[in-house]
């Protein structure tokens, strides 16, 4: 091997990574992001550092019941400065109920994003296409995402991103669940409030053309990683507008055409 040929880093370097990732998390203090000591990391490397935190989050008693597919429209890749999807996972830990207060003295600096959630009632693996995905389908229903990278800044770029879970920190479905071809989910439009004034108003095309293409991204990904979609999962397809920074005291309703809304307010 000659000395130029990046080495893949050792299990205890991806173990020692995930953990400054899990104490950042836990503390809600930011780091600096991975990169910065590991310029060579890789995205593999950053779904290895991923898994690690899954596993940490598992051994602690967290269940995972789902996935979410991040950085999957345009404004969402034009907020965050980067252009290559990425996936992460979700446990019962990060749920709160849809009308709910949720803390923001337990995170560092929430976004919120509005997106469309998939039930499945069959396992996905493989390669898949979005058919496979509506024909795996239970139902669908809105969700909000609660986004907090543990990166200074909110700075990252995807292998960090990917590290850090995707920025995966709260979720909270609701609304109405519908059958997954009782309406076209391209044109399921959202209005987002943020203390009662419009701020992001998008439409579910723009997460990759239709929702369904993201849940086959993730599921492809997962695949790459040795992972499947099991049967009952929760898989929310990624933001359909830019991410809004909110604070304690806020307030934000998504409002789905024939979807129904989701109201959360922040303490
Ligand atoms: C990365 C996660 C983005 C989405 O739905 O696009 C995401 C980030 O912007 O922090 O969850």
């Amino acid at each position: 091997m000659s000395f130029d040929t990046p080495k893949a880093l050792s299990d205890i370097a991806i173990q020692r990574l995930a953990e400054r990732v899990e104490t950042a998390q836990r503390y809600a203090t930011p780091i600096h992001k991975l990169t910065e000591d590991y310029p060579d990391l890789t995205v593999a490397e950053g779904y290895r550092v991923q898994t690690a935190l899954r596993r940490s989050l598992e051994g602690r008693g967290q269940r995972v019941i789902g996935w979410k597919a991040g950085l999957t429209s345009k404004p969402k890749m034009a907020q965050m400065g980067v252009s290559t999807p990425a996936i992460g996972f979700l446990t019962d830990a990060m749920e709160r109920p849809a009308n709910s207060a949720i803390s923001v003295s337990d995170l560092i600096h929430p976004r919120v994003e509005a997106e469309i959630a998939f039930v499945t009632k069959t396992e996905l693996s493989g390669k898949v296409t979005a058919a496979d995905v509506m024909a795996a389908t239970d139902y669908v229903q809105p969700a909000l995402e609660v986004i907090d990278s543990r990166f200074s800044g909110f700075k990252f770029d995807l292998e960090s991103v990917i590290a850090d879970n995707s920025s995966s920190a709260r979720y909270v479905p609701g609304g109405r669940m519908i059958r997954p071809d009782a309406l076209d989910l391209r044109t399921v439009g959202v209005v987002m409030e943020h203390n009662g004034q419009i701020a992001q108003i998008g439409a579910g095309a723009e997460v990759l053309g239709h929702p369904a293409e993201a849940i086959a991204m993730l599921v492809g990904v997962l695949d790459d990683i040795g992972e499947t979609l099991p049967a009952g999962s929760f898989v929310m397809a990624g933001a359909i507008t830019a991410a809004i920074p909110v604070k304690a005291g806020d307030t934000i309703t998504a409002r789905f055409y024939e979807m129904g809304s989701i109201t959360v307010t922040f303490t």
